[in-house]
């Protein structure tokens, strides 16, 4: 089996009582009972694995940090996408920055109203992966309405002519090739991508571990944004479990008014996002909320 193979050839198959931890800080971290190792290969840019698990079923790590698990990817991938596309009043065309899983196309293409969703990745071993170990993520490759660019986004931003409604920045961590994805000059590049109600999401990360991450991400985006704003989904096997997505748009208050009409069209599809939970999301703990104050 080829993927098996993978694994033998860098000693990465693991028997008995093995567990993986990621680290979240130098004393804490979340560990993972692992059934299996199924895939282990470093890709042109980054160790891409795939591991079984008995609580979580399979998981996706790039070099050692959880992407993706079976069990509780719907929650991200509903709230990255959902509440831009309900937020904007008519969101047709769509970028999506990295999220070589297909998470967030899968969420996109339940919108009827969606004309085109762009997915740019860098790495397309990730692409392939997930299609092999994670089908029922990366089902929306062949959608007619999806176009899928394998480059590096710091290039396709600042080269390609098309406009879009909504981005979203589906990145890996700020660390490797995501690096970049996270700074000034790439968030004026979005800026100009944007039509006029333009709304862009981005992951960013931990409210409680990386509060400064957080911060300085939200005072960037408010250098070419009318509204920034953070809200947060509940993902188990991210560091601390809440996690963070920056929210920037071009008018103001579109985040307080998702489109019900289009919500009720595919309502029965979701497990995380409801209308109730979309505005909640923007409320902040107080310590997080501080930070962002003007
Ligand atoms: N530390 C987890 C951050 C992951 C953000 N993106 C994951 C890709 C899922 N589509």
């Amino acid at each position: 089996m080829l993927f098996g193979q993978d694994v033998n050839s860098e000693n990465q198959v693991h028997t008995g009582d093995f567990w993986f931890t990621e680290t979240h800080t130098p004393h804490a971290g979340l560990t993972l009972r692992v059934k299996r190792v199924l895939y282990s290969q470093q890709s042109d840019y980054q160790l891409v694995e795939v591991l079984e698990t008995y609580e979580y079923g399979k998981v996706l790590t790039l070099d050692k940090l959880i992407m993706l698990t079976e069990r509780d990817e719907f929650a991200y991938h509903e709230m990255m996408a959902h509440v831009p596309m309900l937020a904007h009043p008519n969101p047709l065309d769509v970028l999506v920055i990295g999220g070589g899983d297909g998470g967030c196309l899968r969420e996109l293409v339940k919108h009827e109203s969606l004309r085109k969703a762009v997915q740019v990745e860098i790495d397309p071993k990730v692409v392939e992966v997930c299609k092999n170990f994670f089908p029922q993520v990366a089902s929306a490759f062949d959608h007619p309405k999806v176009e899928l660019v394998i480059c590096d986004a710091l290039n396709y931003v600042k080269e390609t002519e098309a406009k879009f409604d909504v981005i979203i920045v589906d990145s890996s961590d700020p660390v490797g090739p995501a690096t970049e994805l996270f700074e000034a000059p790439f968030f004026f590049d979005l800026e100009k991508l944007l039509n006029e109600d333009g709304v862009l999401v981005n992951q960013i990360g931990s409210p409680f571990y990386s509060s400064d991450r957080i911060e300085k991400v939200c005072n960037l985006l408010k250098e070419y944004f009318c509204e920034v704003k953070l809200y947060t989904v509940h993902v188990p096997t991210y560091p601390s479990g809440i996690w963070g997505v920056g929210y920037a748009a071009k008018k103001e208050n579109f985040w307080q008014n998702p489109d019900e009409v289009r919500y009720n069209t595919f309502l029965e599809k979701l497990k995380y996002y409801n209308l109730d939970i979309h505005k909640a999301s923007f409320a902040l703990p107080e310590y997080i909320h501080s930070t962002l104050k003007d």
